[in-house]
C-alpha cells in the first residue's frame, strides 16, 4: 500500500500511528507530499489533492484518515482501537479532535496564502476560538489511555502535536490536564514519537 502524505500533517500522522498500532506499517511505503511543491502533489491520487489518501496495491484509493485509520482497524482486527459498541460515540470524540486540527489548519492556511495586508484577523479569530473550546471540552471529558488508546485519542494526539508544531505549544499554558494527558499518551504509544513532525519535517 502507499500511504501520500506529509511529516508536519497532522491527519497524515494519524494514520501512520494507527498503521504503528496496527502492525500495518511495514506494509506501507510511505510518498511524501509536499504542498509547496507542485511535482510532489502532482503524484497525489487523491482528485482533492488532500493528504493522507491511501492506495492500495488493487489499486483502490481510500481517502480521508477517518475512513483510511477504520480500514486499517477492520484490516488487522485490532478492533480494540474502535469497539463496535463504543463506535458512535468515539468517532464523535474522533471528529472533534479533527475539528480542531481543521480550524488551526485554517488559521495556518490564512497565514500562508494570503498577502499580509489581507490576513483576516477576524477569521483568525473565529477559528481560535474554536480551538479553544475543543480544548476546553476534551479538559472536561478526557478519557485515560489504558493498553492500547483508541482512534480518538489518537486524533487528540495528533492534534495537540499539531498545536505544539505550529504555535509553539501555546496551548499548554491554559490546557495543563491536556499536558500531563499527551506526556502519558506519548509514553504509552511509541509511533508518537516516530512521527513527530518536528523530527521528520
Ligand atoms: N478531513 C481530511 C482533512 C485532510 C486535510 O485537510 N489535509 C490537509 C493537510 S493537513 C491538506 O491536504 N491540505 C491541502 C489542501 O486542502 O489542498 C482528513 O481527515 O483526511
Amino acid at each position: 500500500m502507499k500511504l501520500y502524505s506529509s511529516a508536519p500533517s497532522p491527519f497524515g500522522r494519524k494514520v501512520k500511528i494507527t498503521a504503528h498500532l496496527t502492525g500495518l506499517f511495514d506494509q506501507i511505503e510511505v510518498v511524501n507530499v509536499d504542498g509547496h511543491d507542485p511535482q510532489s502533489v502532482v503524484l497525489n491520487p487523491n482528485p482533492l489533492k488532500k493528504i493522507p489518501a491511501l492506495e492500495l496495491d488493487s489499486g483502490q484509493l481510500i481517502v480521508d484518515s477517518k475512513v483510511i485509520c477504520e480500514h486499517l482497524i477492520k484490516q488487522s482486527e485490532r478492533l480494540e482501537l474502535l469497539p463496535e459498541d463504543r463506535c458512535v460515540e468515539l468517532l464523535s470524540r474522533a471528529a472533534l479532535a479533527d475539528g480542531i486540527a481543521e480550524a488551526a489548519l485554517l488559521m495556518v492556511y490564512e497565514r500562508r496564502f494570503r498577502a499580509e495586508s489581507q490576513i483576516n484577523t477576524d477569521w483568525l479569530t473565529h477559528q481560535n476560538q474554536k480551538v479553544l473550546s475543543g480544548l476546553e471540552w476534551f479538559t472536561d471529558n478526557l478519557t485515560e489511555v489504558i493498553t492500547t488508546p483508541t482512534i480518538d485519542q489518537v486524533g487528540l494526539a495528533v492534534t495537540l502535536g499539531y498545536l505544539d508544531f505550529r504555535f509553539s505549544g501555546e496551548w499548554r499554558t491554559q490546557s495543563t490536564d491536556l499536558a500531563l494527558w499527551l506526556t502519558q499518551f506519548q509514553q504509552m504509544v511509541p509511533g508518537y514519537q516516530l512521527t513527530d513532525p518536528q523530527a521528520h519535517a
